[in-house]
């Protein structure tokens, strides 16, 4: 017998903890189930239409597999931990995300989001996840008092079993695991985003939740559990369709852009929210209790062009102004030509066996606050209370990074090296200067081949 194991790269474990993350995921919530059929029905639909230009934006396979997934914790220890996880699948915290004041209704937390910031990794699995941290010392929401035994209570889970934060920081220091680590990494890293069964504090859950649901989710109880996760469809708008046929309740509207005859942009998302599941609660008597809880939800979401910061100035302005097809006529151009001319998004470039400069669309990887809080916001049954009157606390991308303990990464600079990097690799093949494609505008001056460049 040879003692020679496979070695599991960080993209591979990536992707076998997405996998594994579905599976348990499936398994808690059914409904889940019938979206990932759906989905695949769309996609495979989309795909007979439409053939290579459904895959402009992420190959079949790609999109496919594609998940993100959305966890809460509740202390930045519980933040850097998370990060080793994740460092460990070659997923690196990307943007801040601040959603106190991007929803009317109770939600303290703030969020980063954990995923390959490669373009070769991002083709190998793109798997991201929305992370959201509370914000206990924020005094529209916690009292002192409240803040003070939020924060004991907290202090005193564990998470993560330190057996799987070695595994962790040992992939990471060394790109990866054996097979025997590999295989118990995963089941570790699946297990801390189980459901619990364990009893929770009726009175301490139900105190934290007239403040907050979402609080309540976070630090009413010991463990953290997957809040939701989605599947990518190439059109969102039939998939809202046939679940309704199947007799699952969408929330009212899909967030993000419109429906519209030119280039989608960004991330349209829309939900339903999951049943009630059973949990046992310990009452003040002391009695063991069961009831239900419903907080996890079922999110779908359709993802198209990365916006430039003008492109996301544009965006952030129509998106106040209503997601309609006619606000979007009057923002954005019609083809992603216009786009390009007027350095609204983000586009690579490649050169043709023909020697042809042709390009492509950058998929947008990250998320949008004010759809996050849409999303959260239509899947609360309560509202939770806000006292506007007190003052925020102070949290920005500096003090994520610094509870992390990471670099936080800047979307658009991501984004631009692509475009970049694409360049130079063009130039190369070409013979030229790298400059002499990308002039000050994003259009090269080299005659460009478009494929499909207005839909
Ligand atoms: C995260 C909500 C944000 C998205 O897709 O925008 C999110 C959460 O519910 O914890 O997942
Ligand atoms: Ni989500």
């Amino acid at each position: 017998m040879t003692s020679e194991q496979t070695f599991h790269e960080p993209w591979q474990l990536r992707a076998a903890f997405a996998r594994s993350l579905s599976d348990m995921y499936g398994r808690e919530v059914p409904a889940y189930t019938t979206l990932l059929e759906v989905s695949h029905e769309v996609n495979r639909d989309v795909v007979a239409a439409q053939g290579a230009d459904a895959e402009r934006l992420g190959s079949i396979d790609r999109v496919t597999a594609e998940r993100h997934g959305a966890i809460r914790v509740g202390t930045p220890a519980e933040m850097s931990q998370v990060a080793r996880i994740f460092g460990a699948m070659g997923m690196h915290p990307v943007g801040f995300y601040d959603l106190r004041d991007a929803s009317t209704s109770s939600v303290p937390v703030i969020s980063t989001a954990f995923r390959p910031i490669e373009r070769s990794e991002l083709a190998r699995n793109p798997f991201r996840v929305f992370t959201s941290m509370l914000v206990p010392g924020d005094r529209r929401f916690f009292s002192a008092d409240l803040q003070e035994r939020l924060e004991r209570f907290l202090a005193a889970r564990t998470l993560f079993p330190p057996d799987l934060l070695t595994l962790a920081d040992r992939a990471e220091a060394e790109g990866g695991l054996a097979d025997d680590d590999a295989r118990e990494f995963l089941r570790l890293a699946t297990a801390a985003f189980e459901l619990s069964r364990e009893p929770v504090d009726q009175a301490w859950y139900r105190e934290l939740e007239a403040v907050s649901a979402v609080a309540a989710d976070i630090g009413g109880v010991a463990s953290t559990h997957i809040n939701h996760l989605t599947p990518r469809v190439l059109d969102i708008d039939d998939l809202y369709r046939r679940m309704e046929d199947r007799g699952i309740r969408m929330i009212d509207a899909i967030q993000g852009p419109p429906l519209w005859e030119g280039p989608d942009v960004l991330l349209r998302q829309t939900s339903f929210r999951a049943l009630a599941e059973p949990r046992t609660f310990r009452t003040p008597s002391g009695e063991i209790v069961q009831d239900s809880l419903r907080v996890r939800f079922g999110e779908v979401e359709a993802r198209g062009i990365a916006l430039t910061r003008a492109g996301r100035e544009r965006y952030d302005a129509a998106i106040v102004r209503g997601a309609t097809p006619e606000v979007w006529r009057e923002t954005f151009p019609a083809t992603e030509a216009g786009l390009v001319e007027e350095g609204l998004g983000y586009f690579t470039y490649e050169v043709s066996d023909d020697g042809e400069l042709t390009r492509e669309p950058v998929v947008y990887e990250d998320f949008l606050p004010r759809s996050a809080a849409g999303i959260f916001q239509s899947n609360l049954t309560e509202e939770g209370s806000k006292d506007a009157s007190q003052a925020a606390q102070e949290r920005d991308a500096d003090w994520m990074s610094g509870a992390i303990g990471r670099d936080l990464h800047d979307p658009f600079e991501l984004y631009a090296r692509q475009v970049e990097a694409s360049l130079e690799a063009a130039a190369a093949r070409l013979g030229v200067a790298p400059e002499t494609l990308a002039t000050t505008s994003p259009t090269p001056s080299t005659p460009t081949t478009t494929q499909g460049a207005s839909r």
